[in-house]
């Protein structure tokens, strides 16, 4: 698809002077382009970290200054600065990369990133552990193989997502190659990242050099996802942007455009909320470029850059109202979006185990538990999918769920695979129950700065005490979905689970139930900052009832709202608080 940018740049005419605006604001215009004192700062040796406003702007290029929160307290008594390394985050649209783009990243993991890869809840690769000397090292590794951490993080485009959907080869190619596409237009093109971290000389430029970002780039994040229906799995409605492939004989004719969905809230906060995105209309394939700039546009010009807790694009569609922000994007794209067209979800899951494209080639979904690729005493994860990589000749794909696809295999190379599968104990990985199956957690502690409770370190034993009830009811294979968090922030989109747990304190959570099996309704706050037994108290209960009630096909979400254990849940959009 051909499209050049045609609109005007109108980031420079804010609505109000830098100075009545948030502190990020100034900061960002003051950065030259994201450049700050980075460039500087990592060549310091005498911190682990960097300085002051330079943790923000490293954010822009993927990185974020994190410290080890389980020595935390120990290194102050000691009075020694924290445990600093720094996140990178892969930029990786659709989830997308080859068997050599996984061989360097399981090397680089290794070298930098303490022998571990994380797969996020957004398609991609996290490093963590990397100390301020071996970014630079890291980010040149990544270039080697056409990889980079361009806009992973900071007010910009964020990794764009794009349905795994193995079995529509075809399909999957083309709509996986516009996020592609999406993802290259959106990101900030600033010759900083360059510059910063492959030692490149500053190149002078005509014009301006962010078009579409000016100085101040978005309000704040901004999320665009492709999904290929029946399967939700990307969450189209947690997104900024999100796009409904519309297929008709088989062939792509479009896509719905939805708008403002969230996940993020505060507690106590009831002006904060997540919020589930609203399908405006349908445009051709060769308007999606002109659409991301259209809707990114309004949100620039609009939102919110005073108050950054209510910056994110949700909250400009509700304080100026859907409509309005209709006909902006509307006079933007320079015409009417038709109506949207008809389209099903049935899950937003993944298809674990193997399944056959409908080019005759197969795919191989792992279930790799909250997304840690490590190697575990008696289970070498990393190394078995370190052999895959080394023979496999198809792409891997990076699931919206946290696993991952061996895609695009031919038939004479399964049983290759397959014997890899078995001697690393791969296959072990799918072997849960439908409930561990459809579990999801943030990474929260040691590393996020942001938690307040344990995540990914407790939800698998969490899952394995829920599991218990499950089967002495019969349950032990029914798909539930399960989502924690450390902190209200939604990292692993839990307000769109059946079972969603958000962080308060050390060992106590908010339990949510209710919400769609596909993602289309908000769960509810049922629990309040409780601990584990209140939760799994009131689990046995609802899961009892379940077992006994349940109507055919019924799924556990809409069980627990017709059974009265959520009050209120209406499809669509509903608030939390
Ligand atoms: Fe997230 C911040 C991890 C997906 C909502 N998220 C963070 C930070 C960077 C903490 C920080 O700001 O210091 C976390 C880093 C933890 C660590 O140590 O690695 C973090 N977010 C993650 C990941 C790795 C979770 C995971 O376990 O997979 C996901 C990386 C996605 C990626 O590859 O780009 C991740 N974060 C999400 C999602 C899900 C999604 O996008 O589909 C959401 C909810 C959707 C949304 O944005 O509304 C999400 N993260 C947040 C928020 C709340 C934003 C808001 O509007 O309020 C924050 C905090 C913030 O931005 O201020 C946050
Ligand atoms: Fe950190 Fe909170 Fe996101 Fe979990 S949800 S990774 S605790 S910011």
């Amino acid at each position: 698809m051909t499209y050049a940018r045609t609109i005007p740049d109108r980031s420079h005419d804010l609505s109000q002077p830098l100075e009545k605006l948030g502190p990020d604001e100034t900061m960002k215009a003051n950065s030259d382009q994201l450049r700050g004192t980075i460039a500087k700062g990592l060549l310091d040796e005498i911190t682990s970290a960097v300085p002051g406003d330079d943790i923000k702007l490293m954010k822009f290029h993927g990185v974020y200054q994190q410290d080890d929160r389980d020595i935390r307290d120990e290194r102050r008594r000691q009075k020694l600065e924290p445990a600093y390394t720094f996140m990178a985050r892969v930029r990786l649209p659709g989830g997308v990369l080859t068997p050599a783009q996984w061989l360097k990243l399981d090397e680089l993991g290794r070298a930098y990133g303490g022998e571990t890869l994380r797969l996020t809840t957004r398609q991609t690769f996290q490093f963590h552990r990397v100390l301020k000397r071996n970014l630079r090292p890291l980010m040149r590794g990544l270039h080697e193989v056409l990889l980079d951490t361009r806009a992973a993080c900071g007010d910009d485009s964020r990794g764009v997502m794009c349905s795994v959907n193995p079995q529509l080869s075809a399909l999957h190619a083309q709509v996986s190659a516009l996020a592609k596409q999406a993802s290259d237009h959106a990101i900030p093109k600033t010759g900083a990242y360059q510059e910063i971290w492959y030692g490149e000389e500053r190149k002078s430029v005509t014009g301006a050099e962010e078009p579409l970002y000016g100085r101040t780039y978005m309000p704040r994040k901004f999320k665009i996802g492709f999904v290929i229906p029946p399967i939700n799995d990307i969450d189209v409605y947690a997104q900024d942007l999100g796009f409904i492939a519309i297929i008709a004989e088989g062939k792509l004719q479009g896509f719905n455009v939805a708008i403002g969905g969230g996940m993020g809230r505060t507690d106590q906060a009831p002006h904060t909320y997540p919020r589930l995105a609203d399908v405006i209309g349908f445009i051709g394939v060769e308007h999606v470029l002109a659409t991301v700039d259209a809707v990114m546009m309004v949100q620039r010009d609009y939102g919110d850059r005073v108050d950054r807790g209510r910056a994110r694009f949700k909250y400009t569609i509700d304080d100026k109202g859907l409509d309005w922000i209709k006909t902006e994007i509307e006079a933007r794209l320079g015409f009417a979006l038709q109506p949207a067209r008809a389209y099903e979800f049935t899950s937003n899951g993944d298809q674990l185990g193997w399944t056959r494209g409908e080019d005759g080639r197969e795919h191989c979904t792992l279930f790799i538990e909250n997304g840690r690729v490590i190697n575990r005493d008696d289970w070498p994860i990393m190394d078995g999918l370190r052999e895959i990589a080394r023979v496999h000749e198809g792409t891997f794909r990076v699931t919206p769920n946290q696993n991952l696809v061996i895609a695009d295999i031919a038939p004479a190379a399964r049983a290759g695979i397959e014997k890899l599968i078995k001697q690393f104990g791969l296959g072990r990985l799918h072997s849960g129950s439908g409930l561990r199956l459809n579990s999801m957690a943030c990474v929260a502690l040691p590393t996020c700065g942001l938690a307040m409770a344990e995540s990914e370190r407790y939800l698998p034993s969490l899952v394995g005490k829920i599991e218990a009830i499950l089967a002495a009811h019969g349950l032990a294979e029914e798909p539930i979905t399960i989502r924690m968090t450390g902190c209200p922030n939604g990292c692993s989109r839990p307000y769109i689970a059946e079972i969603g747990l958000t962080g308060r304190a050390p060992g106590k959570y908010n339990l949510y139930l209710g919400g769609g099996f596909h993602g289309q309704r908000l769960n509810k706050m049922v629990l309040e900052n409780v601990a584990e037994p209140a939760i799994l108290e009131l689990l046995e209960q609802v899961i009892a009832r379940f077992a006994a009630e349940r109507l055919p096909n019924e799924r556990f979400g809409d069980f627990a709202i017709r059974a009265g254990f959520v009050a209120e849940v209406t499809e669509g959009r509903s608030f939390n608080d």
